[in-house]
């Protein structure tokens, strides 16, 4: 496989200075562990670390090397490890709030062309948490794309009705139903899986990622499922690491692990696209600074009222909001106390 063929683009080529071209080795990060990750020029993969000016300047700038990452590295199957010198610049970044009090970011992947959002659509199914899921994704500028899983275990009619309930959540958003189980609507999601392009799997614990996968490749056992807990459909967090893999047809993926707690920060942007029928409508409100809460002349809240923009999803649109706000808060707060 090229460079090109692994995800190498005019972006990153720009990046490279053709007189160094013989020093390093152009790799992509493929899978990250502790203290050394993987790395692949698209032909061969080779354990690499980093050099401590590296992993310093990472710590001050949010940047330590995700799954995705494209470096310069030398020693490229070399004795024992690789050395990582430095990060091309990132095309984006998909990043969360990490779990806990300490608000801080945490990059899931990076250099992504298509981010598909998991989601099941039996027990477990939550249209808000799908949601937020999708502001993380358009918060990143990358496009976002749902799959629905476990259609299998749905009537005709439930799944009727569901798919109708998200169509009409997220007009916006492109939206396949599929089964790993019996392979229905497969045809339609592995056409998704464009060669060369860079694609990642988010979504909860337990609604398939890695079942696709194994689909996709035609193995059932080719990578670790488990199956989730009886009671309410919850994973129990199988996949432990992120990995990016090469289909047969050339695209790339890359499976991520089920998160345990979404939160969100800076999503200013990424609400705004994701409830975009909403936000389009501020405009109109007679306050500028509309809490869309309770205020006099907010058309937000009269299109609610009237039926055009579902009560639930108004309702998630206010809680992320607040969420963001007080995010922004707390961030100001650590950034005054480590002044
Ligand atoms: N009935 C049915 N079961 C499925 C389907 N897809 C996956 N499963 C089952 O759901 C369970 C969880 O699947 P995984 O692929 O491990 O889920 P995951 O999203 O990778 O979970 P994490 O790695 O924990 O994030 C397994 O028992 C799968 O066999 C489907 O389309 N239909
Ligand atoms: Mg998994
Ligand atoms: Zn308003």
């Amino acid at each position: 496989m090229t460079l090109e063929e692994f995800g190498f683009t005019p972006w990153f080529q720009n990046q490279i200075d053709p007189a160094t071209t013989d020093k390093w080795t152009i790799a992509r990060v493929t899978a990250v562990h502790k203290g050394w990750c993987d790395i692949s020029d698209g032909s061969e993969t080779c354990l690499a670390k980093t050099t401590g000016k590296l992993r310093r300047e990472a710590r001050a700038n949010d940047g330590y090397l995700t799954v995705g990452d494209w470096v310069r590295a030398t020693d490229f199957n070399g004795a024992d490890f690789a050395m990582i010198h430095s990060v091309l610049e990132r095309q984006n970044t998909l990043k969360r709030k990490t779990a806990g009090r300490e608000v801080s970011h945490q990059l899931i992947a990076v250099n992504i062309d298509t981010a598909f959002v998991v989601h099941t659509l039996d027990k477990g199914f939550n249209l808000p948490k799908l949601e937020r899921y999708l502001s993380i994704v358009n918060e990143s500028n990358i496009e976002p794309v749902v799959l629905l899983s476990k259609k299998d275990l749905l009537s005709a009619g439930e799944l009727k009705e569901r798919l109708a309930e998200v169509e009409t959540r997220m007009p916006n958003t492109p939206v396949f139903a599929f089964s790993n189980t019996t392979g229905s609507g497969l045809r339609k999601v592995k056409a998704l899986f464009k060669p060369g392009k860079t694609c990642c799997l988010l979504g909860p614990s337990g609604t398939g990622k890695t079942s696709l996968i194994n689909s996709l490749v035609g193995e059932e056992d080719r990578y670790f499922t488990l199956p989730v807990r009886e009671c309410d459909g919850k994973g129990i967090h199988t996949t432990t690491w992120r990995e990016l893999i090469v289909l047969n047809n050339g695209a790339l993926v890359i499976d991520t692990p089920g998160m345990r707690e979404l939160g969100h920060l800076d999503t200013g942007s990424g609400i705004k696209d994701t409830f975009e029928e909403l936000t389009a409508l501020e405009g109109q409100c007679r306050f500028r600074d509309c809490a869309h809460t309770k205020t006099k002349g907010c058309a937000i809240e009269a299109a609610v009222e009237a039926g055009t923009i579902p009560k639930a999803r108004y309702e998630n649109f206010i809680r992320m909001r607040q969420e963001t706000a007080a995010n922004e808060r707390s961030l100001r707060e650590q950034k005054w106390k480590n002044r």
